[in-house]
């Protein structure tokens, strides 16, 4: 009999899985229907999950390191001494130097609400550790629809089979959340538009009615755009605005700058383009916008997710199936993960931690002594990765690495413990797509000595003397403690997943209306013009020059979730080029090349494909050390500079010139 699972990975997705279990160990996951979204299917790489578990690269017992910091040679120890070890480590720093000294480093490796900011959040607050903005993905995007709608959730991709015209921007559901795409093909098996704007030609992008190739970092001009076009054509829904927004006189104002051919050749499409979609969109009932992260990742990231989620109010696209937007449905579920902690957020200071090679090697008051790294892989995924690097590298700073398998952050670990993966441990996840909340508990052995983040931390915590006696502690008891008297356990109990108040399809402005304090709609929030220091719909001046022309940008890959599976994927990834780009420097498919910056410099395979934009480089985000000829991965290139709002990280901001590595 397969059991029954849910994945809980970085995905919005959230797919229901069946597990074949045989003496403990998984040997096959598919997916079922259980979760009405995942319909029985699964991705290619949670279906190879077993390599991950039980694969080479898996770490079993903890370990203590051995070898200079960055090689990666260590020692089997057991479970007491390494957590002493950690635990003298935690207490030295901070009676030297203050509860601050400790940074705790996680984000997305587990998106499952059991394994993060549960026992862990307990720990660093009881301890006065620095706490973490964890603004590596959908930072400024959060803030824009926060500040807008009070992150009202969107519509359901299974309503995308009413609409009559779908809009893809930023987003790429071939690859990050492959089951929107039965229903955006069903729309267009019944007649409905696909319009795809991405500087890339992906597939989604290549079968598209109209393909907008914008210039990284440009949307903001084209959604004003849109709007300006709107309201100055008589399209715009006056009494819908009336009733259910405000600023908008305010905004007029702004978009006011941007008429179509001004905002064409700022984002680098035709115009006839622009046109097009915009008599589509006027005319099309229900259009639907599926906002991405891709557009979020850059200086004027705020300000494009803004511009981009106030188009429907404006055409007046809300009140019907399939019309509206999606963004992230996070918070279709009000639930508070963090009531498992049993502590409130401490006073300490806040580190961002897209700047944790800058935090490592210049914080002064005080200084990071111990970094605990778990649920993430920064020397992958953080920007400006050879700060990074340089931080970790520090001789006098104590490095724990709580993961499951030896990534390339493992190699600068002062202690290594190693942690269960998911179907080892117990989970309770929502998607943030999917708009379900599933609770499971183990349904395989961990492997030898791995152990979950839960029970690790709450061990923690009663090593260094900061236990409660009313503190939840196990999966079951912080389970309980985070779904209180919702309801949402005994729906679990009864038909094996939970759906939120509003349903798993609610209809924008009907079921569901904005979480904003007014329950009105802001096109103008004066909270991101504060926060923008001015216009957070401007457009700010591309960072390329002279000397770094060309826009290197890395999205997902349908190999990995972020880097997670980066393991499985053994052979060296080649970096897209334009021909355009490739021939004037005497680069052909094939070749090794440099590419280089004022902060680094990496040494990839090229291949010469139309499928990105002249000007635009790509490649993928997650990737290891093993990927490129020199270890080195696109974050070596992506500056450490914040959105226009949000604190979020411009990994598409990194601007370089190429050349070829013999030349
Ligand atoms: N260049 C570039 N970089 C990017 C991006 C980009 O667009 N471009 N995008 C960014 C985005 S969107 C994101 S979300 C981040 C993700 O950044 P990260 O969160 O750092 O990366 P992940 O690969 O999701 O997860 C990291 C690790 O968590 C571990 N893990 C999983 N579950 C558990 C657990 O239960 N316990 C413990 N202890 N460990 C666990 C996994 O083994 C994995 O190695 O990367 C960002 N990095
Ligand atoms: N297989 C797989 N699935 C994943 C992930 C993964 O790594 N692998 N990651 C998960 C995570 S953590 C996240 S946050 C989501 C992200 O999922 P997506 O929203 O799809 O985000 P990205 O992959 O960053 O980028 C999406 C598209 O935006 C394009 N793009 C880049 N810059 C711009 C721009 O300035 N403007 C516009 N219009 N487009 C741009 C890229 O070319 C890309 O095709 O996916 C999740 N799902
Ligand atoms: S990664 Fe996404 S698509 Fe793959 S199984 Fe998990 S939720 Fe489903
Ligand atoms: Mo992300």
């Amino acid at each position: 009999m397969p059991k029954q699972s849910h994945c809980p990975l970085d995905c919005p997705d959230a797919c229901s899985l069946e597990v074949d279990v045989e003496a403990g160990r998984v040997v096959a996951v598919d997916g079922n229907s259980i979760n009405s979204l995942t319909a029985g299917f699964i991705c290619s790489k949670v279906r190879a999950l077993p390599e991950l578990l039980y694969g080479k690269e898996r770490l079993r017992h903890p370990m203590v390191r051995v070898g200079a910091k960055g090689t990666g040679s260590f020692e089997r120890v057991s479970w007491d001494e390494a957590l002493e070890l950690v635990v003298a480590q935690i207490k030295g720093a901070r009676e030297h130097y203050g509860g601050e000294s400790l940074m705790q480093l996680s984000y997305g490796g587990s998106n499952g609400l059991l394994t993060q900011d549960t026992t862990d959040a307990r720990l660093w607050r009881r301890l006065g550790a620095s706490n973490l903005a964890r603004t590596v993905c959908a930072a400024p995007t959060t803030r824009a629809v926060t500040e807008m709608y009070g992150k009202m959730p969107g519509v359901a991709f299974q309503d995308y089979v009413e609409a009559q015209l779908i809009i893809v921007w930023g987003c790429n559901p071939g690859a990050t959340g492959i089951h929107a795409l039965p229903f955006i093909r069903a729309a267009q098996e019944s007649g409905a538009k696909l319009v795809v704007i991405d500087p890339r030609r992906t597939k989604l992008a290549r079968s598209a009615d109209l393909h907008l190739e914008v210039k990284p970092g440009a949307d903001v001009a084209i959604a004003l755009a849109l709007g300006n076009w709107l309201f100055e054509n008589g399209h715009a829904d006056e009494a819908f605005l009336a009733a259910h927004a405000v600023e908008i006189d305010g905004y007029r104002r702004r978009a006011a700058d941007w008429d179509l051919a001004r905002s064409a050749e700022a984002a680098g499409v035709a115009l006839a383009d622009l046109q097009v979609l915009a008599q589509w969109y006027a005319e099309s009932s229900p259009a639907v916008i599926r906002c991405g992260w891709g557009l979020e990742r850059n200086r004027n990231g705020c300000g494009a997710a803004a511009a981009i989620v106030a188009l429907p109010a404006i055409a007046g696209k809300f009140g019907v199936r399939g019309g509206g937007y999606t963004m992230s449905n996070s918070r279709a579920f009000d639930l508070d993960a963090t009531l498992a902690a049993n502590e409130p957020v401490s006073t300490a200071r806040t580190l961002n931690m897209n700047r944790l090679g800058r935090t490592l090697l210049e914080a002064s008051d005080p200084p990071v002594k111990v970094l605990f790294v778990y649920n993430a892989n920064p020397v992958a995924t953080l920007p400006d990765q050879e700060r990074v690097l340089a931080g970790l590298a520090r001789d006098d700073l104590f490095t724990v690495v709580f993961e499951q398998v030896h990534n390339d952050t493992v190699d600068w670990a002062d202690v290594v413990l190693p942690a269960t993966a998911m179907l080892e441990h117990a989970e309770l996840s929502k998607g943030y797509g999917a708009m379900v909340l599933q609770h499971h508990g183990p349904v395989a052995d961990p492997v030898d000595e791995a152990r979950p983040n839960y029970d690790v931390f709450a061990e923690l915590c009663e090593r260094l003397g900061l236990w409660r006696d009313d503190d939840p502690v196990g999966p079951e008891a912080l389970a309980e403690a985070i779904l209180g008297s919702s309801g949402l356990a005994s729906q679990i109990e009864e038909r094996g997943i939970a759906l939120p108040p509003a349903g798993e399809r609610p209809v924008q402005m009907v079921d569901i209306i904005p979480g904003t304090p007014d329950g009105k709609i802001h096109l103008l929030p004066p909270a991101l013009d504060d926060e923008a220091g001015g216009d957070f719909y401007a457009l700010r001046q591309d960072p390329a020059t002279p000397q770094f022309p060309l826009a290197l940008i890395s999205p997902a890959t349908n190999k990995m979730v972020s880097s997670t599976f980066g393991q499985t994927v053994r052979r060296q990834w080649p970096m897209q080029m334009h021909p355009d780009d490739a021939a004037p420097r005497g680069i052909t498919d094939g070749d090794s090349v440099r590419v280089h910056n004022d902060l680094g410099e990496m040494h990839v395979l090229v291949q010469v494909t139309e499928r990105v934009r002249a000007g635009v480089l790509f490649l993928p985000k997650g990737l290891w050390s093993h990927h490129t000829l020199n270890g080195r991965t696109s974050n070596a290139l992506v500056p450490d500079t914040y959105t226009d709002c949000g604190e979020g990280a411009c990994f598409n901001d990194a601007r370089v010139q190429v050349a070829r590595l013999d030349a």
